[in-house]
Formats: structure tokens, C-alpha cells, sequence
């Protein structure tokens, strides 16, 4: 790290279907292996209030309600990461949406099947990121 690239920070969420898998612990596992730093972590159920907010950008779309009825499904573990470009970095790590199609050696092409059951969500972007945390983690924003 330079002092003209302060770390950035992230929001994941470690799904329903990975919750539910006992895969938490391999997730957060490769996130810690790579260098990053956990800042914040928490169990939540989302309700459908919560999931509609964070999902914003998407609550028009087809394939909203079942997401969120599988997102509202049962507890999930959000975290903020941080480290050198880490959006970038996470977003790398977890891979392409469809589970089928992602590549192997990320989150998703090593154990998901499925383009809904994905196991992470990882913001996109820095504006993403900020109205993210600021979502899940007030006190940190
Ligand atoms: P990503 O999580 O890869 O950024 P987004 O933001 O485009 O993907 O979509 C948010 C979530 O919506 C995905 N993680 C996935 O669970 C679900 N999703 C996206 N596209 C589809 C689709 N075509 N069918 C079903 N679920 C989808």
C-alpha cells in the first residue's frame, strides 16, 4: 500500500445457500488467505424491507422476487472487507454470476451450480461499496 492508494473497503455477503452448505468457513477462509482484512462481521436474516433496499437497483427485474424470497430465506454472514483495491479484488475472486459459467478457481466456478444460489455477494463499485456499508454497517459509514 502507497500512501496514494489508501485501502478501499467492500460489503459481501456470504449467502442463504452458503450458510446453509457449511461453507462459511471456506469463503472467509480464502478472503483471509489472500490478504484481506475482515473490519466487520455479523449473522442476519434479511427481511423483505431490508433485502428491497439492498437490492435496489434490481427490484423491477424477472428474477427479483424469487431472489428475494431465497436472499430473505435464512441467516447470512455480511462482511466489510478492506485492502489494496479490494472491490476489484473480491469481485475477481468470487466470479462471473452463473455458478455454471464461472471460472474455476473462484468462489462461485469452484462451488456453486447455479446462478441464483451463488453463495457471495461483493459490491461492484466504489459508489456501490459506500451505499452498501452504509446500508449494513451504519456505525462504520
Ligand atoms: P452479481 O452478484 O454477480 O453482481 P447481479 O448484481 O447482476 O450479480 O445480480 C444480483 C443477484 O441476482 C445475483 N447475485 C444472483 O443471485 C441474482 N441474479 C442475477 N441475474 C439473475 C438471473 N438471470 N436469474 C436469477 N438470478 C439472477
Amino acid at each position: 500500500m502507497s500512501s496514494s492508494s489508501p485501502d478501499e473497503r467492500t460489503l459481501v455477503l456470504i449467502k442463504p445457500d452458503a450458510v446453509r452448505r457449511g461453507l462459511v468457513g471456506e469463503i472467509l477462509s480464502r478472503f483471509e488467505r489472500k490478504g484481506l482484512r475482515i473490519d466487520a462481521m455479523v449473522s442476519r436474516t434479511m427481511d423483505g424491507g431490508f433485502a428491497d433496499q439492498h437490492y435496489a437497483e434490481h427490484v423491477d427485474k424477472p428474477f427479483y422476487p424469487p431472489l428475494k424470497t431465497f436472499m430473505t430465506s435464512g441467516p447470512l454472514v455480511a462482511l466489510v472487507l478492506s485492502g489494496d483495491q479490494v472491490i476489484e479484488v473480491v469481485r475477481a475472486m468470487i466470479g462471473s454470476t452463473d455458478g455454471r459459467k464461472a471460472t474455476a478457481g473462484t468462489i462461485r466456478g469452484d462451488l456453486s451450480l447455479s446462478n441464483r444460489e451463488n453463495l457471495v455477494h461483493a459490491s461492484d463499485s466504489a459508489d456501490s461499496a459506500k451505499r452498501e456499508i452504509a446500508l449494513w454497517f451504519p456505525e462504520l459509514a
